[in-house]
C-alpha cells in the first residue's frame, strides 16, 4: 500500500515536472518554443516554420513526441544559425539571436520535411532608440563643416556684384 502511493506520488511529480518546464519556456517572454511534431503523413515538422521573433530573443527547440534525433543546420553560410548537434526530447537546444535578419535552416536528419525560417526583427526597446539616436548627433557635427566650408562661395559670388555696384 504505502508503495503504490510512493509510486503514484513520484509519477504525479515528474508529470508536473514535465508540464511545468514545458510551460514556463512557452510563458517566458525572452524564449520561444518551437515544437518539433509529425504530421498527418507522419514526417517530422517544426510547429512554426516561418518563426517571428525580436533581436534578442531565443529559440528552444523541443521534439514532443519522439526520441528521434535530430540536427539544426543553417541552409548556407549567410544564415545565422549554429549547428545544434544531434538532439531528441531528451536535450532540446536553444539558440539566442542577436542580430535582425532572416535565417533558413533545416534538419539534418530530415531535410525534406524538417524546413523552417526565421525572421528577426530588430528590437523596439527604449535603450535601443537612445543608443540609436545618441550615433546621428555626432554625424551631423561632421557634416555640418563642410556645407560650412562651401557657404562662403555663395557668398563671394554675391559679393562680386556688391563690389561691382560699388566701384
Ligand atoms: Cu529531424
Amino acid at each position: 500500500m504505502r508503495k503504490l502511493m510512493l509510486v503514484a506520488g513520484l509519477s504525479a511529480l515528474s508529470a508536473f515536472g514535465f508540464v511545468y518546464s514545458y510551460l514556463s519556456v512557452a510563458a517566458a517572454d525572452d524564449v520561444k518554443a518551437i515544437a518539433i511534431v509529425k504530421n498527418d503523413d507522419g514526417k517530422f515538422v517544426f510547429s512554426d516554420t516561418n518563426a517571428k521573433i525580436k533581436e534578442g530573443q531565443a529559440i528552444k527547440w523541443v521534439a514532443v513526441d519522439s526520441d528521434v534525433p535530430h540536427q539544426l543546420v543553417p541552409d548556407s553560410e549567410g544564415d545565422v544559425l549554429t549547428d545544434t548537434g544531434a538532439f531528441d526530447s531528451t536535450n532540446p537546444p536553444s539558440q539566442k539571436f542577436g542580430a535582425a535578419g532572416t535565417i533558413h535552416y533545416h534538419c539534418a536528419v530530415h531535410p525534406k520535411s524538417m524546413r523552417g525560417t526565421i525572421t528577426v526583427a530588430a528590437a523596439e526597446a527604449p535603450a535601443g532608440e537612445a543608443a540609436g539616436a545618441a550615433e546621428p548627433k555626432t554625424e551631423p557635427k561632421v557634416q555640418a563643416e563642410e556645407p560650412a566650408e562651401e557657404a562662403p562661395a555663395p557668398k563671394k559670388r554675391k559679393a562680386k556684384p556688391s563690389y561691382g555696384y560699388g566701384y
